[in-house]
């Protein structure tokens, strides 16, 4: 038996005929000793040790659009396909092109647009994965989270938090009966990959209302939270936050010329009861940025997705030799990988985009990178 063969050794034993007997090893007598320690589920570290701590993030996905006019068709014939009760969620899911089959957007991060036509429910469950809508389409649908309602308008972002009983309907009939499609963000691959994914269905189709509409929003999302109040969860309480008051700080910013040469104006919905993200697996933001605003290039390491909600530009996203320009406007969707940069160019109007991404499992595990480029 050769040394290389016998018991283990540290470096700082070895000696020179040990050494040039390992470094003399062949191809094949390598090629030998994975196949054997292969059969003992073991792998050499050094084959792979490159590709599992790059100097950078391997890219993982790839930026990708998808316009409105070419998405809405599909997702009104899907409504005549298929009912939302048959479905229990009429989704189109929003693929990433380089993860097909995977019903993912980023690695980390699951989409897509749901539809709901009037007088249709969609049946309450609960699952442990969290989920955000962001009303893409329509109005009039609501959404029912833990004994309350919440009625849908375009732009209002809505929380339903881990565990949380949900369903949706769409109860406004004859000429107000609208059809409403929303984008849905769910961390369901976090879930995976910590092997907690539960979920169940409830008894009734329709949870029972326990509490009146507004009731949340009145107890805490008005600057103020109840006396003594302990927050049980890292989820926001408030569980609806409209359009109508988020546009208005970010219009009252961009007036008065704070606008950030990055990323114009940019805030982020908060969990009023901790100051921390709404969500504790993913974070979501409201951007406004003015018309002709030519921004600098940004990256960070939470991949992003973007929900347009008003204007149009251009979005250039980067990263080492790869580059692509996605020229968007209203409704349409794209997202920007992990640390590809993105440079936004906006049209003859303001903009606003929502948009969520991993960011506060960055943060709360401190890897967060960003920079702000030139
Ligand atoms: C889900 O429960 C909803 O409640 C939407 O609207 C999308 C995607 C995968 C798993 C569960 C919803 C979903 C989902």
């Amino acid at each position: 038996m050769t040394a290389r063969h016998g018991a283990p050794r540290l470096p700082s034993d070895a000696g020179d005929a040990a050494r040039s007997d390992t470094q003399t090893a062949t191809g094949a007598e390598r090629q030998d000793f994975y196949a054997r320690i292969g059969h003992l589920h073991m792998t050499p570290l050094w084959a792979v040790l490159h590709a599992l701590v790059p100097p950078e993030p391997a890219e993982t996905c790839v930026p990708a659009l998808w316009r409105w006019a070419d998405v809405q068709p599909p997702l009104a014939e899907s409504g005549t396909l298929i009912s939302a009760e048959e479905a229990i969620r009429r989704v189109l899911i929003l693929e990433n092109p380089a993860l097909r089959g995977q019903s993912l957007i980023t690695p980390s991060l699951y989409a897509g647009l749901q539809l709901i036509l009037p007088g249709e429910i969609a049946p309450s469950h609960r699952h442990t994965q969290s989920a955000l809508r962001f009303v893409v389409d329509g109005r009039g649908a609501y959404t029912s989270v833990d004994g309350e309602r919440t009625t849908m308008a375009p732009g209002d972002f809505i929380i339903t938090p881990s565990w949380t009983w949900h369903d949706h309907g769409n109860d406004t009939f004859g000429d107000g009966g609208e059809p409403v499609v929303w984008l849905d963000g769910l961390d369901i691959p976090i879930l995976r990959m910590f092997g907690a994914t539960f979920a169940e269905n409830a008894a009734q189709r329709a949870q029972p209302v326990t509490r009146a509409e507004g009731s949340s929003a009145a107890r805490y999302g008005s600057n103020m939270l109840p006396v003594g109040h302990v927050a049980r969860t890292r989820t926001s309480p408030v569980f609806s936050y409209p359009y109508v008051r988020a546009r208005e700080a970010l219009d009252t910013l961009a007036r008065h010329g704070e606008i950030d040469a990055w990323t114009g104006v940019r805030l982020r919905y908060v969990n009023p009861a901790t100051g921390g993200w709404a969500m504790p697996t993913m974070g979501t933001a409201l951007q406004l940025m003015p018309r002709g605003f030519a921004g600098k290039p940004y990256r960070s390491t939470d991949g992003t997705v973007y929900s347009v909600v008003e204007g149009s530009g251009r979005v250039e996203i980067a990263r080492g030799e790869r580059r692509e320009v996605f020229a968007f406007g209203p409704k349409d969707h794209f997202v920007v990988p992990p640390w590809s940069s993105a440079r936004f160019e906006i049209g003859a109007d303001d903009c606003v985009l929502f948009a969520f991404s991993d960011r506060p499992v960055h943060e709360a595990l401190g890897w967060h990178r960003e920079e702000f480029l030139d």
